[in-house]
């Protein structure tokens, strides 16, 4: 299986995040990106390849041009407004209920238009990483586009959980919903099965309308867990696309057990639905422990993982998401790969 990887998510490096009050360490850090590289290296799970640039055209099929205007430009009108280059931005006010929600020129007022947590900093070379991981998404759906039975991402930073004019989750650009969009513009009928342990609120979002792609998520319940808003069962689609978006919240501690039947429901409506092509959010941050997670997968659960989604036999593309135990992250992605190529 082809890796698509770009080192220019390095540019994407900050301390913090906001939580619980305080500034804490920043979980989706560098790292993470590097071990999952050295695992994939290590086990020989096949070559390593830069991502091909593709400019703007695909990015505003799902996000809006304002929107990427401002996430492009955002790290400079911060430092110009507070004329300081080594702080991350974070925005400070949101346009709640009763309040204007529209963009507002000024930086910190469009930080809080856009984003939609405090988990999310902005820094110097936050836009360069994105856009070269939505690249390594687009470049790995040619490969799929191409003929190859399933392609990986190796995006950093992570993106199912933005939308079309919000950021948020450590995402900026949703990679997996802009490989989506590209299969789709393509002529394939694509369905999205998001693994991450939290929701997928931005590719729910983006396809929320539509009956040609199909959105499937299996997550912590958001009465307990992180987005919070987004990810209940009675999400259902709207519109056209009434039908086409399935929920499939678990409980704290879930077991592979547990988890093996909720992926056999999403594999059914994944059937009828009947796709020539997956692609998959890929978040191993419902291992055991995680920092972020919740669930309690481990060891061989991802093997089973990968066995039990290449049985949906279609052409597939896996996206990095979450995943913040480092001693776990390569090895538990490594071994879905494996897992789906030896299925
Ligand atoms: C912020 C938690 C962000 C979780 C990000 C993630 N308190 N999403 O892993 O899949
Ligand atoms: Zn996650």
């Amino acid at each position: 299986m082809k890796t698509v990887y770009s080192p220019l998510h390095l540019s994407h490096a900050h301390a913090h995040e906001f939580e619980g009050g305080q500034l804490i360490a920043a979980k989706d850090v560098p790292a993470r990106a590097e071990l999952v590289l050295d695992a994939i290296r290590g086990r020989g799970i096949g070559p390593v390849l830069a991502p091909q640039h593709f400019g703007n055209v695909p990015i505003l099929r799902v996000h809006t041009a304002e929107f990427i205007h401002v996430l492009e430009q955002a790290w400079a009108r911060w430092v110009g407004k507070h004329g300081y280059d080594n702080r991350e931005a974070f925005p400070s006010a949101w346009p709640a209920r009763g309040m204007a929600p529209k963009h507002i020129e000024d930086i910190e007022a469009a930080l809080g238009y856009y984003a939609f947590d405090t988990a999310t900093p902005i820094v110097a070379g936050t836009w360069t990483a994105a856009r070269h991981a939505a690249d390594c998404a687009l470049t790995a759906a040619e490969f799929v586009l191409h003929g190859e039975r399933a392609a990986f991402a190796l995006c950093r930073p992570p993106g199912h959980h933005a939308a079309g004019d919000t950021y948020g989750g450590y995402c900026f650009l949703n990679n997996a919903a802009i490989a989506a969009q590209h299969l789709t513009d393509r002529g394939r009928r694509v369905a999205i099965l998001d693994v991450d342990m939290h929701h997928g609120n931005g590719t729910q979002a983006i396809f929320y309308g539509r009956d040609d792609v199909l959105t499937v998520s299996l997550h912590g319940d958001p009465a307990t867990y992180y987005p919070h808003f987004s990810g209940f069962t009675d999400e259902t689609g709207e519109g056209a696309g009434e039908g086409f978006n399935l929920n499939l919240p678990l409980p704290a501690n879930t077991l592979w057990p547990a988890y093996a039947q909720a992926i056999e429901v999403a594999a059914e409506r994944i059937r009828a639905f009947a796709p020539d092509t997956l692609v998959v959010p890929l978040g191993v941050d419902t291992v055991v422990d995680d920092p972020a997670g919740g669930f309690r997968l481990e060891g061989a659960d991802y093997t089973r993982l990968g066995v039990a989604l290449a049985k949906l036999k279609l052409p597939t593309l896996f996206t990095m998401e979450g995943g913040y135990r480092l001693d776990t992250l390569g090895p538990a992605v490594a071994d879905v790969l494996t897992g789906f190529e030896g299925a």
